[in-house]
């Protein structure tokens, strides 16, 4: 069953903490007409994130919910899930959002919400992700973007791009070359959502009803 059927255009909402590069690269895919679905509104957890600036840019609506302000990550998350659903959105998106969900949350959202985290998982988990990919001496590196569960960045994986490690590569050279992979498959990925093609269920995902490997489909460039 295509969303589309059910749904005129698939409504997002995007959840950012930073620059906002991510955000950026999901609206310029909707602009140019490569993914049809509308951005509702745009979340960040921190007041100066330069991504809320990006958003206003482009006429879409912004919220800050400031962490700081929540006297526990439940209430902080109870208020999310409140300014989300106001939204009734078909996905979430994490673009470089920064702040761990409670189970109670990322159940909710189950299915319907995915992440872009800077590594090929399940290496390197976490934060400061090409700092440890250096010290690790690895040769690829890469980004992947997978359905958010509790476990985290330990969800079901949809789609990863390989980047080759250089010898002269700091954590910031390397961290630039794989954002550039980043917006690549991101909108990709989004794009198979809301076309309907990409489906969680019982932890398995599924591309046009078939089940992915457990790393997810390759991107070749
Ligand atoms: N929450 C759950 N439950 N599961 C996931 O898979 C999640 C998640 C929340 C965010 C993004 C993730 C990433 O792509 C994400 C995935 C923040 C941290 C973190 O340590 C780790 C992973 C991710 C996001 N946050 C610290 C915290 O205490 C704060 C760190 C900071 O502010 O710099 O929340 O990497
Ligand atoms: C991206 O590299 C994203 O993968 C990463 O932060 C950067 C955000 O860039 N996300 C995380 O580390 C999540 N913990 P952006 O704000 O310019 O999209």
């Amino acid at each position: 069953m295509h969303q589309q059927t059910l749904h005129q255009v698939p409504r997002i909402v995007v959840l950012i903490s930073g620059g906002g590069s991510n955000l950026q690269a999901l609206m310029d895919a909707i602009a140019q007409g490569v993914i049809d679905a509308t951005i509702e509104l745009v979340i960040s957890n921190t007041p100066d994130a330069k991504g809320l600036l990006r958003a206003s840019k482009a006429g879409i609506p912004t919220q800050v919910v400031n962490h700081l302000e929540y006297s526990s990550r439940e209430a902080f998350d109870r208020e999310l899930i409140h300014v989300i659903d106001d939204k009734q959105p078909e996905l979430v998106v994490l673009a470089g959002f920064m702040r761990i969900f409670t189970p109670q949350l990322t159940d909710h959202y189950h299915g319907r919400m995915l992440n872009i985290h800077p590594s090929l998982l399940p290496l390197f988990k976490g934060t400061n992700t090409h700092e440890r990919a250096l010290e690790a001496e690895v040769d690829q590196h890469g980004a992947s973007v997978h359905f958010v569960t509790s476990e985290l960045d330990g969800g079901p994986i949809v789609l990863q791009s390989l980047v080759p490690v250089l010898g002269e590569d700091s954590p910031a050279t390397l961290a630039a070359r794989v954002l550039v992979h980043e917006h690549i498959i991101y909108p990709i990925a989004i794009k198979w959502f809301c076309e309907g093609r990409l489906n969680l269920s019982h932890d398995q995902v599924t591309m046009d009803g078939q089940p992915l490997p457990a790393q997810g489909l390759a991107f070749q460039s």
